[in-house]
């Protein structure tokens, strides 16, 4: 399988596939995305008009996908006997794919959107809004403290797509808003994902675009 990534190593959508890939062991060729290069840019937009990464593309069975979720389903059906980031019990699999529409709605989301507005040009900017995303947020964060407390990974024993989904999500939230003192039981999850052999690489590879990060 000739897989081709193309993604930005500060793109959090694209960490939660980088971890997939590194889990899973799948060599695939990694092609950085500078959207803010027009040409760069007008050739993404070709390829994928929303111009949103990360993009998959197997070159060898001539398939392309966005949609980070659904490039890890695609991982997980062509490669059954490396790690099982989707379980193959559906009862379970059922279970993972709940708590990825979780960490990438009610926490990913969110915390995608407070950063954005940080983006923002003064006078464009949504204090209001900013306002209800950090109470969605801090909602989904006790909800991921009482579901973390007693440890393990996001579906239980076994590290899963949940777990490639709440690491980006956890990670920049807790840059946003670091949530140490009011969640510690998500703040120990996180650790144990950065921890994480995959996860640590991303965040190694990610380490000299830090700056670029808008801190406020
Ligand atoms: N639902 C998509 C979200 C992808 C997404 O929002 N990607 C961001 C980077 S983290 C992006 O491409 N941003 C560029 C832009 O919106 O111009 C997924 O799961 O892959």
């Amino acid at each position: 399988m000739s897989l081709r990534l193309y993604y930005h190593p500060l793109s959090s959508y694209c960490w939660k596939v980088l971890i997939a890939l590194y889990e899973t062991g799948v060599s695939f060729e990694g092609e950085v995305v500078d959207l803010s290069d027009p040409e760069a840019r007008e050739r993404f937009v070709r390829m994928t008009p929303l111009a949103k990464f990360p993009v998959l593309v197997d070159e060898e069975a001539g398939k392309g996908f966005p949609e980070s979720s659904i490039i890890i389903e695609y991982l997980a059906m062509k490669n059954p006997g490396s790690a099982r980031l989707i379980p193959t019990d559906r009862d379970l699999a059922l279970r993972v794919r709940l708590s990825d529409r979780f960490y990438d709605l009610y926490v990913h989301d969110k915390m995608q959107r407070i950063v954005g507005d940080r983006l923002r040009p003064e006078g464009a900017k949504d204090p209001h809004g900013v306002e209800k995303l950090r109470n969605d947020l801090e909602v989904a964060l006790s909800l991921v403290d009482r579901d973390m407390a007693e440890g393990g990974w996001a579906t239980g024993l076994t590290f899963t797509m949940a777990d490639c989904a709440a690491a980006p999500a956890l990670y920049y939230a807790n840059q946003v808003a670091p949530f140490g003192d009011r969640h510690p039981g998500a703040a120990r999850y996180l650790e144990r994902l950065m921890a994480r052999p995959s996860f640590a690489r991303v965040l190694e590879e990610a380490a000299p675009y830090f700056a670029n990060f808008p801190r406020e």
